[in-house]
């Protein structure tokens, strides 16, 4: 199969309440879609937004670079073979060269072409065993007091796991967050913390002594200085996971001390290269969680796919994020039932683009 079009279009979208990235806050979400059609007619959907604060590419970065593909992929060959699609996946869909997020968005077209295709859900692209249910940690914020109400309702409502974020405020009152969250659940639900690499050393042991009862799944970046990372886990026995400084890591590089990796395929660089950390990381018996950059619909139809080909059927996702948006790019966006998202209904969703949302980028 060949490449026979690529339109590229913007969009929009309003969230709820400003959303805290690093140094700055966002009032809108903006990206790009990509649509490929190969020459079998099926076509696919792909998202490219990179993150503010947590993307290294801008936006207009990213674009500038789609414009440039968008000659280079005209025609280019699409492997229909499932065995070949996933060894071109894990070595050349996303390509170094590409942003981060092009190479996400590229690479989520390709499959959703050929999952189209196929007639086969996209997981089924990936890998040839797949979950159906993809289940979700519940991110939660607030008071103390609305944290813990909406840590019941998140248990009740089906979520197997809840994160909070830490480090925005003194370490003492992020421990007495934890204890009492962990104390009101009576220990019922894992608990993920992150604190985004706002600790130093003492602040991090500090946390770590005090909530070592609790149940902490782990902490994602505790540390401003990810280079103390092993010294903090032998001295504390504080279960870690990586997010940020997984950028910096090759897939062979992880070490074995950790609980978990964070995966976002928009930062790391595309699916192939989310598929090989998971793979390295399973091997150690490291838990591979599939995160989200609050993508729209489209991106996290993608990453819940991912999920369900990589996954474990018990490790909850990062990927509750879309309740932030006041509108998406599909007039149907996924729902959570049961703190899961449905495989069979992400599927249903997709094809509910709202083309009204999004504005073509012409040619320069
Ligand atoms: O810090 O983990 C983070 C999303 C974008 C950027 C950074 C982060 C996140 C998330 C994803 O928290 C949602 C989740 O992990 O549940
Ligand atoms: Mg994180």
């Amino acid at each position: 199969m060949r490449v026979d079009e690529f339109h590229i279009y913007e969009y929009r979208l309003p969230l709820k309440q400003p959303l805290r990235l690093k140094d700055r806050s966002v009032t809108e979400r903006r990206g790009l879609l990509i649509k490929i059609t190969g020459s079998s007619g099926h076509s696919g959907w792909g998202d490219v937004a990179p993150l503010p604060g947590f993307s290294l590419e801008t936006l207009a970065e990213a674009r500038t670079q789609l414009l440039g593909l968008r000659e280079a992929i005209d025609s280019t060959v699409i492997h229909e073979d499932l065995a070949l699609v996933r060894r071109e996946y894990r070595e050349k869909i996303s390509a170094e060269e590409l942003h981060p997020s092009v190479g996400f968005g590229i690479g989520t077209a390709v499959l959703n072409v050929l999952s189209a295709y196929h007639g086969v859900p996209p997981a089924e692209v990936i890998g040839p065993t797949h979950r159906n249910q993809i289940p979700l940690n519940a991110l939660l914020g607030g008071s103390d007091d609305e944290l813990i109400e909406a840590a019941y309702q998140a248990r009740e409502r089906g979520y197997r796991a809840i994160k909070i974020k830490v480090g925005r405020s003194a370490v003492a009152a992020d421990i007495a967050t934890v204890r009492r969250l962990d104390e009101e659940l009576g220990g019922s639900v894992p608990i993920r913390v992150d604190a985004n690499q706002n600790w130093d050393y003492d602040q991090a042991l500090l946390f770590a002594k005090a909530t070592s009862r609790c149940n902490i799944e782990y902490v994602e970046e505790p540390l401003d200085d990810p280079y103390l990372l092993p010294d903090l886990h032998d001295e504390s026995g504080l279960p870690i996971a990586l997010d940020e400084s997984l950028v910096d890591t090759e897939p062979g590089e992880l070490p074995g001390y950790l609980s978990a990796v964070i995966l976002k395929p928009t930062v790391l660089g595309g699916l192939s290269m989310a598929v090989q950390m998971a793979e390295a990381a399973s091997a150690l018996g490291v838990r591979p969680i599939v995160s989200s950059s609050f993508e729209s619909g489209v991106g996290i139809i993608a990453l819940s796919n991912l999920a369900a080909a990589l996954g474990d059927a018990d490790i909850p996702c990062g990927l509750d994020t879309l309740g932030w948006f006041e509108q998406d790019v599909l007039t149907n966006p996924p729902t959570v039932i049961n703190g899961t998202y449905q495989l069979e209904q992400l599927e249903r969703c997709m094809n509910t683009i709202d083309m009204s949302r999004l504005t073509e980028i012409a040619d320069a």
